[in-house]
């Protein structure tokens, strides 16, 4: 089975794909994508949004799709906890992230912001920022509740939750955003980064990594 992953290094959907791929010791081949409105990569992905998935030439757009098929190839180790109420909180943790507050922080919506509705930089961030700290504040609230043992979102082990949580915390410090409100958030980010299979999918990690952006 050939894999490739066509992800950019800044691309967050696609670094929670990385982590699993990491995390279950699949080898894949990193392509870096050409610009999503290319010609190009809409041939890749006609959704235009970054990662896609290639299986023997055959491609899956989605991060959480992509997720799930690979939990599906390759059960172990399982990205979910044992326990159903816990996989249950797993996922809806994780779809807070990535249905709530990714899409509607993503690039192409500041673009609009900015070239349609004629909205300044500065108006741009306070958009931004605005939705990470109502999102943050949920997830926080939530994981007060659980146990306080946990060392990862829930349970001891990391999962979805943590695969959506640290590159939507890398975001969250790229765009300068307040995290001193979300001291357990904080904490997990950290756990989680030091593990090899998060830190192996960082952006700094990747081949067409630029410090410049
Ligand atoms: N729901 C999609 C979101 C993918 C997504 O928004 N990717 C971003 C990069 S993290 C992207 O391609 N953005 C292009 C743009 O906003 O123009 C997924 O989980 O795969």
């Amino acid at each position: 089975m050939r894999i490739k992953l066509h992800t950019r290094f800044q691309n967050s959907a696609g670094e929670r794909v990385r982590i699993v791929l990491n995390l279950k010791g699949v080898a894949y081949d990193y392509v870096a994508a050409p610009p999503v409105t290319s010609d190009a990569y809409r041939a890749i992905n006609p959704q235009g949004l970054l990662p896609t998935l290639e299986i023997d030439g055959v491609t899956v757009a989605q991060s959480m799709a992509i997720i799930e098929l690979l939990e599906e190839l390759f059960p172990t180790p399982s990205i979910f906890p044992a326990d159903p109420i816990l996989r249950a909180k797993v996922r809806g943790f994780a779809q807070h992230i990535s249905a709530d507050l990714h899409p509607i922080n993503n690039r192409r919506v500041r673009k609009y912001l900015e070239t349609e509705m004629g909205q300044s930089e500065a108006a741009q961030m306070a958009w931004y920022r605005h939705w990470v700290a109502v999102t943050f504040a949920a997830l926080e609230a939530e994981l007060k509740r659980c146990d306080a043992a946990a060392s990862f979102c829930f349970t001891h082990q990391p999962t979805l939750a943590d695969f959506c949580l640290a590159p939507q915390m890398a975001n969250a410090r790229r765009f300068d955003c307040d995290l001193a409100p979300y001291p357990l958030l904080v904490a997990i980010d950290a756990r989680c980064r030091a593990l090899p299979a998060f830190a192996a999918a960082r952006p700094e990690a990747m081949p067409d990594y630029s410090p410049a952006g």
